[in-house]
C-alpha cells in the first residue's frame, strides 16, 4: 500500500487527479485534505497506520497521542475518552496520570497553580503531603542533571 510516488517522506499522496501532497498526519485525521476527500476515506482508514506521533480513535481516525484521556473527546466517537480505556492508559513519558485517570503535563505537577483546562479536576496534582516528596525528588534529579552536563564540559 505505498503510494508516496512525488512525495517526500512523511508526506502522503491524494489519491485524486490533483495527486496533491499532505502531510502523513493528516492522513485521516478526520479533517479532509484531499479535494475528492481520498484521506478520509472509511475503508481506507481501516487499513491505515496512524503515525507514531497519534492514537488511533475506535472510528480508525487518528489523534495527536497528547489528546488522549485529556478530558476532552478529540475523537468524534471519543474512544479517547472512553472511561474504561483511561483506566488502563498509562499517559505519555512527559505527562502524568491524575487520580481521576486524565493525562496532563508534567510539569504542570506540583507547580502551585491550578487551571480546569490543563489540571486534574480532582486537584490530585496538587495535594500537599505528595508534593512534598515530588518536590524533594525534582529537585535531587535536576541537581544531577546539572552535575552531568557539567561534567561533560
Ligand atoms: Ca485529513
Ligand atoms: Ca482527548
Amino acid at each position: 500500500m505505498v503510494v508516496c510516488d512525488g512525495c517526500s517522506d512523511g508526506q502522503w499522496q491524494c489519491r485524486d487527479s490533483t495527486q496533491r501532497c499532505i502531510d502523513l498526519g493528516h492522513v485521516c485525521d478526520d479533517k479532509i485534505h484531499c479535494q475528492t476527500g481520498s484521506d478520509e476515506q472509511p475503508s481506507f482508514c481501516a487499513e491505515w497506520n496512524c503515525t507514531s506521533d497519534q492514537w488511533r480513535c475506535k472510528n480508525n481516525k487518528c489523534i495527536d497521542k497528547y489528546s488522549v484521556c485529556t478530558g476532552y473527546s478529540d475523537c468524534l466517537d471519543s474512544s479517547d475518552e472512553s472511561i474504561d480505556m483511561c483506566a488502563e492508559w498509562p499517559c505519555l513519558d512527559d505527562q502524568w496520570k491524575c487520580q481521576n485517570n486524565r493525562c496532563i503535563s508534567l510539569k504542570n505537577v506540583c507547580d502551585g497553580v491550578w487551571y480546569m483546562e490543563a489540571d486534574c479536576e480532582d486537584y490530585s496534582e496538587e495535594r500537599e503531603a505528595y508534593c512534598m516528596d515530588w518536590n524533594q525528588i525534582n529537585v535531587r534529579s535536576s541537581q544531577a542533571i546539572r552535575e552531568t552536563t557539567s561534567l561533560h564540559r
